[in-house]
């Protein structure tokens, strides 16, 4: 992959954060997209988000796909782990890392192309298995680095650049991840950082199966009048349900609160979220009224963004393998391999 290192340089009087780090300690590379390209606000908010959290970058695992989207990992959290997968296949490698390490934060990073077709069954499997993972599809609604074919989540009579409709249904990924058994599900925009960082923060204090689609225009091939997924139309047609606050760890926990007002949920590493309603009718904790909210807004051409589900008490993967706490890196042979003997007692009792 062709690159452009950043310079490393920076002003000493820059604030750093708890660990010890600037905001710029959690940039990558210079990034190779289009001048525009939705995709870059995204690796903004993820370097925003890591460094309000003060989350030491050598804490994060960051994987992703093929496309233009799967290649953004490159141009943030330069100090951190990363791995670049084949086409659609990010989330069987996440799930292979995080089994042998649970130690380390997860960040996902993929594509509509990448999670919707060649990945798809790859993204329900490690949304049902209750990855603890932060989900995130830069949703272009188009192939953007192989030049602009409809993906799958494009919507039906949307056109492309050259005036082709999509005859096509489309596919939504929210509606998937909500119906898979996600715990955490938010729909966001490129163009909207108030929104996008603390949604991708929440995400991070998770403990689950996180997924957050953001619509990210591309603005090469996917940003003309008829597209559902250009900057205009996103900002014409955005029904935020919610505005959510972050909040560092705190003693107190509230549970259940006024329709229409402030909800505070504690998530599993003790952040709280603070969800300020837009909707009095909108349950963000019921994956069923959510679906249908999203359904009946979709219908009418609207696009439903903000933090549209979130199960408080969840448990992961590891939770139901009942694996063993110590990564795989820090236990000696002995431990690794338990001997002919267990084997053998193993193997009898499964013959
Ligand atoms: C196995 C395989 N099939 C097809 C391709 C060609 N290919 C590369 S990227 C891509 C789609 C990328 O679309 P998306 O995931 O939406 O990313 P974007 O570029 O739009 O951000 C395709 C089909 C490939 N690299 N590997
Ligand atoms: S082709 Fe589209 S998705 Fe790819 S970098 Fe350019 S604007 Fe972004
Ligand atoms: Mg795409």
């Amino acid at each position: 992959m062709t690159y452009l290192a950043k310079p490393r340089l920076h002003h000493p009087s820059l604030t750093v954060n708890k660990v010890g780090y600037t905001r710029r300690d959690y940039e990558g590379k210079i990034s190779t997209l289009c001048a525009g390209c939705g995709h870059d606000s995204i690796s903004a908010a993820i370097i925003q988000a890591c460094w309000e959290l003060d989350i030491a970058p050598h804490r994060v695992a960051k994987l992703s796909g093929i496309g233009c989207s799967s290649k953004t990992p490159d141009y943030f959290l330069g100090a951190s782990h990363g791995f670049n997968t084949v086409h659609g296949r990010m989330p069987s490698v996440l799930t292979g890392a995080n089994l042998a390490n649970r130690d380390l934060l997860y960040l996902g990073v993929s594509g509509d192309g990448d999670s919707a077709s060649i990945g798809l069954g790859q993204f329900a499997h490690a949304m049902r298995r209750g990855v603890n993972m932060v989900y995130i599809v830069e949703n272009n609604g188009v192939y953007g680095l192989t030049k602009g074919q409809f993906s799958a989540t494009a919507d039906q009579g949307s056109k492309s650049k050259k005036g082709v409709v999509n005859s096509d249904s489309s596919l939504d990924l929210v509606a998937m991840a909500l119906q898979l058994g996600a715990t955490y599900v938010a729909r966001s925009f490129s163009g909207d950082k108030a929104q996008l960082v603390p949604l991708i923060k929440g995400a991070i204090g998770h403990g689950g199966a996180a997924f957050v689609d953001v619509i990210s225009p591309c603005v090469a091939f996917n940003n003309h009048a008829g597209s559902t997924k250009s900057y205009d139309y996103v900002r014409e047609h955005n029904e935020a349900v919610s505005r959510i606050d972050f909040i560092s760890p705190r003693d107190e926990i509230t549970a259940v609160y006024e329709p229409g007002e402030v909800i505070e949920v504690q998530q599993h590493d003790g952040v709280s979220l603070r969800l300020r309603k837009l909707h009095a009718d909108y349950d963000p904790t019921n994956r069923y009224t959510a679906l249908n909210y999203m359904n009946t807004h979709q219908a009418r051409g609207e696009v439903v963004t903000g933090l549209l589900y979130l199960d408080p008490l969840v448990t992961d993967m590891h939770v139901a393998l009942n694996t063993s706490e110590t990564p795989l890196n820090s236990m000696g042979a002995g431990q690794l391999c338990p001997g002919s003997k267990t084997l053998d007692k193993l193997n009898a009792s499964l013959r």
